[in-house]
């Protein structure tokens, strides 16, 4: 009897069929890259470091205030969330590590959690809170805000939440340290807030939960322009980010939340900014058309988010830079595609979207810049852009045991279908 084929022997068998085409192309842009200058195993190094982390709600369809259409088979617990990622992970190797969010991934069983975790090559990276709903039997309502509240009790209560849940990241692995906090404290109407009291309190709110956790800990504060509510959100904008960041310590930091800027925000500037101040310390992935924050990463604007990987590589090569490591996360779910494939669509976008960013030639634009020749500068960007590096990210991808097509063989294997037939049509993932 012949044994049973693993994951990653189906990976290989699907690669065969593809890499006669592969090949090709792969020994084309490679030699290419090579006489422009580049050193091809250094890059494809960088691109398999780079490690882009699944949040556990974006394995379901997101709910629109309309209505929800579940893609069927969707994880209904947080041991069948992991299986999700895992095979993300299998497929593309560049999605190692989840972000949880508490309480809809309270985990019953940590030993069992953390042996499933290994089993998939999975760690869990950051936990986030969640103030913006009332949980059954919490004692105080969020109706009115959590950290910003005007009744000290309901701060309080926050607080608790906020640092219980970074209790739970410890116990989930000593790779879990970063506690990210996103406000949907806020005004509707002109004058309900008093601003300046509003943000006084959510300052000492967070000075409190910063001062609670472990010292290796990293806290990421992240801003929203509206959304849910609509006149005025507590922290709108990263320079309410940065101020309650410097108010708490080195350890607060900044996370970007692409989706979170009105219409055309120069983005790639914001994060130039917060990388000279060293606080850049999160991203939020995702795609945005007007002001929303779901949909695929690099499906709108694919030219911002290589320019904003052209900041993050320019300063990570730049000795004055003394930013920490940036946390990377997808933040989107919507409720049209099957989020699995969804997440590997955006994985793959963005590491298009990085490795062209490494192969801009900086000594060429950053002489241009200094010679203030414009044209110049533009053209070295776009030089870098207009380079199709699929099959660049497609080996890089190879290398390290994932599929060439990742969507492809997602697709091949019915996996979709596997999961509606275990886990039923109607399953729905916890979350929003
Ligand atoms: C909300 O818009 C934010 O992007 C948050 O990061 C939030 O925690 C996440 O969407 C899950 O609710
Ligand atoms: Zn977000
Ligand atoms: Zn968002």
């Amino acid at each position: 009897i012949p044994e049973p084929m693993t994951f990653s022997d189906q990976i290989n068998e699907y690669n065969q069929t593809l890499v006669g085409d592969h090949n090709f192309r792969w020994g084309y842009l490679g030699e290419q890259l090579s006489r422009s200058g580049h050193d091809v195993e250094t890059l494809l190094q960088q691109l398999a470091a780079f490690q882009v982390a699944i949040p556990s709600w974006a394995l379901g369809t997101g709910g629109t205030r309309f209505g929800r259409f579940p893609a069927g088979g969707e994880p209904r617990s947080l041991e069948e969330k992991i299986e999700d990622v895992g095979i993300i992970h299998a497929l593309n190797r560049s999605s190692g590590a989840i972000s949880l969010h508490i309480p809809w991934d309270i985990p019953h069983d940590y030993a069992a959690i953390r042996q499933l975790l290994q089993a998939n090559d999975l760690i869990i990276d950051s936990v986030n809170s969640n103030t913006f709903q009332d949980q059954s039997g919490q004692p105080l309502s969020y109706k009115f805000g959590s950290l910003c509240h005007t009744d000290a009790d309901v701060r309080q209560q926050a607080v608790e939440h906020n640092i219980q849940v970074a209790e739970y990241g410890q116990k989930l692995g000593d790779e879990c340290k970063t506690l990210t906090v996103w406000l949907s404290d806020g005004s509707d109407f002109p004058g309900q807030h008093h601003f300046r009291r509003a943000y006084q309190r959510t300052l000492e709110s967070l000075q409190t939960i910063y001062n609670a956790l472990p010292p290796d800990w990293t806290m990421l504060i992240e801003y929203k322009p509206y959304e849910p509510h609509f006149y005025s959100m507590l922290i709108p904008d990263w320079g309410t980010s940065l101020r309650l960041s410097e108010g708490c310590g080195a350890r607060a930091q900044v996370l970007v939340d692409l989706g979170h800027h009105l219409p055309n925000t120069n983005i790639e500037q914001i994060v130039a900014r917060l990388l000279h101040f060293g606080r850049l310390g999160g991203f939020h992935f995702n795609g945005s058309m007007y002001g929303d924050d779901d949909l695929t990463t690099g499906s709108i604007k694919p030219f911002q988010l290589f320019l904003i990987f052209c900041e993050l590589v320019q300063a990570a090569q730049d000795a004055v830079v003394r930013n920490p490591p940036v946390a990377y996360m997808i933040d989107a779910s919507h409720n049209l595609k099957d989020p699995i494939e969804d997440l590997l669509q955006s994985v793959q976008n963005i590491l298009t979207a990085y490795a062209k960013a490494l192969l801009v030639d900086t000594d060429a634009l950053f002489d241009a810049q200094e010679a203030n020749d414009a044209v110049r500068a533009e053209e070295v960007l776009r030089d870098a852009f207009m380079t199709d590096v699929r099959a660049l990210v497609a080996e890089a991808i190879r290398r390290q045991g994932g599929a060439l097509d990742p969507i492809g063989l997602y697709r091949h294997l019915s996996i979709r279908q596997q999961r509606i037939d275990t886990r039923g049509k109607l399953a729905v993932a916890t979350g929003l």
